[in-house]
C-alpha cells in the first residue's frame, strides 16, 4: 500500500547526534525525567498538528522518527531510507537544541542524496538560529519556517513548492531567492492557534496505516506499553522563568507572541474524550489551567467531570493554585495527579529562578491535592539554577525528606540537572551576567561541536557564579543518590529499584571520573578516542534513568492500553 501513497512532506526527527551509535559519549541523566531517552527521540507534538492541517487541506504527510528508529535497530541506515524517499520537500525539527548536531546532519544528507529537494528547517530553535542556519549551512537548508505556530505558513509553503511559485508573501518565511540572497519575510503570530490547529493523534494512526509503517511514528522508546498522550492546552506562557525558552519573555522575542493562546475549554474536552475512546493510558494536559482565570479553569474541568473519565489524568501547576481549584479538579476523576516544579527548597533561590510562591503555599497545595484524592504529586527540583550552591542543593534533598515524612508515598519528589544547555531567549541566555551565569556556547555550531564532546560535564553550556560544571554534576549525583535512599526509606520507590539506582549512580560517578582521567592524562586524539570507546557501552547504560527509575516518573494504565476497532473504525470514518 505505501507503493500507492507518495508524500508530499516527510518530516524526519533527527536524534542529538547523528552518529550517536557510534560516538563515545556519556550523556549522564539530562533526560532523566522526560520519557525519551538521552539521545531525545522524542519528535514535537507540533509535527501532529502539522501532518492533520496539512493532510487536510491536500498535502500529504509523512512523520518517520528517525532517532526512535535508530535508537531501536542498530542496522537502521538512515541513508537507504531518505534515498527511497522522493517527496516534494523534507522538513527537520530544530526544535530542541540538543538536536543541533543531528538536525544538521540529517539536513546534510537529505541534500546529498536529492540536491533538487527542498530541505526546511523549523522549530523554536530553528527559529533563533534562522539566519545562521541560511548563511552558515547554505548548502543544506533551503527554508525555516519560524515561530511557535506555523502550520499556515509551511501549507503555503508546500504549495509554492509543487507549484513553483513564488514565496516572498508567506509570513515566517526565511528563504534563499533565485539569485542565492537570503531573505527573511515579516513574523506573525496567530492569537488563535492554539484553538484551529490540531492535538490530532487520529493523522497519525491513519499515516502509520497509509505507509504500512507503524514505527516510524512511535514518539519515544517505550511508547507502546506505554502509550501516555500530551494535550496542548496553550501556546506560550504567562509565566518568566529565568531559564526557560519558552517563557513570555522568550516568546515575545522569539516569534512576537504578545500573550498565550488558549485551547477552548470544550476542544480540550473533546480531545480529552476522543483520546480516552482510544486508550487507557494516562493524560496529560499540558499548561497550567489556571493560567486563564478561575472561569477558564472550572469551564474546563466541569467539561471533564462529565465524561466519566478513567484514565490518568495529569494536571500542571505553575503556581500556587487555590483550594476551590483542588476541589473541582477531585471530582473530574478518580485518577488525578499533579505537578509542580519549585526548582529550589530555598525561596530567595526560586525567586531568582522566576517562580515567587512560598514553601507553605507549595505544603498547602500538597495537602489540598492529596486530602482530595489525588494518586500522586510530582515535584520537581533542579540543580544548576542561580544562586544555588552545592550546599543548597543538599538542603534541598533535606526539604525532600521533611515533605516525604509528612506526605507519605504519594508525594514523588525530583531531582535533575539543567542541562544540557541553556535555552535560547530565555532571560538567561539574554543577560547572563545578571543571573550570575558564563555561558560557553552561543552560536549554533558551538552547540553542535558540544554535543559531541565526551561527556555531559563537557556538553553542559554553563557554568553559574556559585557552581561550576564539577560541581554542578556533583551535586546532581550526590543529591540524586540521597533522594533515591529517601524515597527507599519513605516507600516511593521498593528496595531492589532504590539498590539498583543506587548502583547505577556510583557507576555513573566512576565513571565520570575514568572520563576526566582520560580527557587529562592522555594528549594523544587517537589513543584519547580508543580509549573512549573501551568505555561507550559503560556510558550508554550509566546515561539511561541514572539518577531515578524510569517507573518514578510513570502514571498508571488500566486494563487494556488500546482500543484498535475503535482507531480503525475512527481512521476509516473518521
Ligand atoms: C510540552 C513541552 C515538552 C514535552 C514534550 C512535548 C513534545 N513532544 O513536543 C516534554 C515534557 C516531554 C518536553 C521535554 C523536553 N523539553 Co520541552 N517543552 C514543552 C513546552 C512546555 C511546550 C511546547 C509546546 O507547547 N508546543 C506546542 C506544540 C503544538 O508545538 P511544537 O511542538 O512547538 O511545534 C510547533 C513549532 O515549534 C513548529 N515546529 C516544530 N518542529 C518543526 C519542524 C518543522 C520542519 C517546521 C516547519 C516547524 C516545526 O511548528 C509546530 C506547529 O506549529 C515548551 C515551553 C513552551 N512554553 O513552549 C518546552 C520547551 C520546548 N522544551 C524545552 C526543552 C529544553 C526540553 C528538553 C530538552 C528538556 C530536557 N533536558 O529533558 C526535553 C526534550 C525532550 C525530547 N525531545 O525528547 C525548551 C526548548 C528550548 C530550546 N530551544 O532548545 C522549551 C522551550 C522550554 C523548556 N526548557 O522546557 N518538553
Ligand atoms: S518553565 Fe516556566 S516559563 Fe517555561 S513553560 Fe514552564 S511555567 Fe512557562
Amino acid at each position: 500500500m505505501a507503493l500507492f501513497w507518495k508524500a508530499d512532506l516527510v518530516l524526519l526527527h533527527p536524534p542529538t547526534v547523528y552518529d550517536f551509535r557510534k560516538e563515545p559519549i556519556f550523556w549522564g541523566p539530562i533526560s532523566d525525567v522526560v520519557p525519551s531517552s538521552y539521545i531525545f527521540e522524542m519528535y514535537p507534538v507540533g509535527f501532529n498538528s502539522i501532518a492533520g492541517c496539512l493532510v487536510k487541506k491536500g498535502i500529504e504527510t509523512r512523520v518517520i522518527n528517525l532517532a526512535y528508529r535508530m535508537l531501536t535497530d542498530p542496522d537502521y541506515d538512515c541513508r537507504k531510507v531518505i534515498k527511497r524517499l522522493k517527496p516534494s520537500a523534507f522538513g527537520i525539527d530544530l526544535h530542541w537544541l540538543p538536536h543541533a548536531h543531528g538536525a544538521i546532519e540529517t539536513a546534510r544528507i537529505c541534500k546529498k542524496l536529492h540536491p533538487d529537494i527542498p530541505v526546511i528547517m523549523g522549530g523554536y530553535s530553528a527559529t533563533y538560529f534562522h539566519e545562521e542556519l541560511l548563511y552558515d549551512y547554505p548548502d543544506i537548508v533551503d527554508y525555516v519556517v519560524r515561530g511557535d505556530s506555523t502550520e499556515e505558513s509551511l501549507l503555503e509553503l508546500m504549495r509554492c513548492i509543487k507549484a513553483n511559485r513564488t514565496v516572498d508573501h508567506i509570513p515566517n518565511l526565511s528563504w534563499r531567492d533565485a539569485s542565492g540572497q537570503v531573505r527573511f519575510n515579516p513574523i506573525a503570530c496567530p492569537s488563535n492557534a492554539a484553538d484551529v490547529y490540531y492535538n490530532d493523534y487520529l493523522s497519525m494512526f491513519r499515516m502509520a496505516f497509509k505507509y504500512i509503517d507503524i514505527k516510524s511514528q512511535i514518539p519515544f522508546t517505550g511508547w507502546w506499553d506505554y502509550p501516555i498522550t500530551a494535550i496542548m492546552t496553550v501556546r506560550g506562557c504567562t509565566q518568566n522563568c529565568a531559564i526557560c525558552g519558552g517563557s513570555a519573555h522568550a516568546m515575545h522575542n522569539l516569534c512576537k507572541r504578545g500573550s498565550p493562546s488558549y485551547r477552548s475549554p470544550s476542544k480540550i474536552i473533546q480531545d480529552v474524550k476522543k483520546i480516552s475512546s482510544y486508550t487507557t493510558a494516562p493524560i496529560f494536559l499540558i499548561g497550567d489551567l489556571n493560567q486563564a482565570g478561575d472561569d477558564y479553569s472550572s469551564a474546563v474541568l466541569d467539561g471533564l467531570g462529565s465524561l466519566g473519565l478513567k484514565n490518568d489524568l495529569v494536571l500542571e501547576l505553575f503556581n500556587y493554585a487555590s483550594e476551590s481549584f483542588f476541589r473541582l479538579a477531585s471530582q473530574v476523576c478518580p485518577n488525578l495527579n499533579f505537578e509542580m516544579s519549585p526548582e529550589s527548597h530555598d525561596e530567595s533561590i526560586r525567586n531568582l529562578a522566576g517562580k515567587h510562591y512560598t514553601n507553605p503555599e507549595i505544603e498547602k497545595n500538597i495537602e489540598w491535592a492529596l486530602s482530595f484524592g489525588a494518586k500522586k504529586f510530582d515535584l520537581y527540583f533542579m540543580t544548576g539554577i542561580p544562586g544555588q550552591t552545592y550546599d543548597s542543593v543538599m538542603e534541598t534533598i533535606d526539604y525532600c525528606e521533611y515533605l516525604m515524612k509528612r506526605f507519605g508515598s504519594r508525594l514523588m519528589p525530583f531531582i535533575s540537572p539543567l542541562a544540557p544547555f541553556i535555552d535560547p531567549v530565555s532571560l538567561v541566555w539574554d543577560d547572563p551576567e545578571k543571573y550570575g551565569y558564563t555561558l560557553f556556547y552561543k552560536t549554533l555550531e558551538e552547540h553542535r561541536q558540544a554535543l559531541i564532546q565526551p561527556s555531559w560535564k563537557y556538553i553542559l553550556s554553563y557554568e553559574t557564579k556559585w557552581m561550576g560544571r564539577d560541581q554542578i554534576v556533583n551535586a546532581t549525583y550526590e543529591a540524586g543518590r540521597r533522594l533515591n535512599l529517601l524515597k527507599m526509606r519513605y516507600g516511593q520507590v521498593d528496595p531492589a529499584t532504590g539498590k539498583a539506582t543506587d548502583l547505577r549512580i556510583k557507576g555513573a560517578i566512576d565513571l565520570n571520573s575514568k572520563i576526566d582521567q582520560i580527557i587529562n592524562e592522555v594528549q594523544d586524539k587517537g589513543k584519547r578516542k580508543t580509549m573512549l570507546l573501551n568505555l561507550k557501552k559503560d556510558m550508554d547504560s550509566h546515561s539511561l534513568s541514572t539518577i531515578c527509575d524510569t517507573n518514578e516518573i510513570k502514571w498508571r494504565i488500566m486494563g487494556k492500553r488500546f482500543r484498535i476497532l475503535k482507531i480503525l473504525w475512527d481512521c476509516v470514518l473518521g
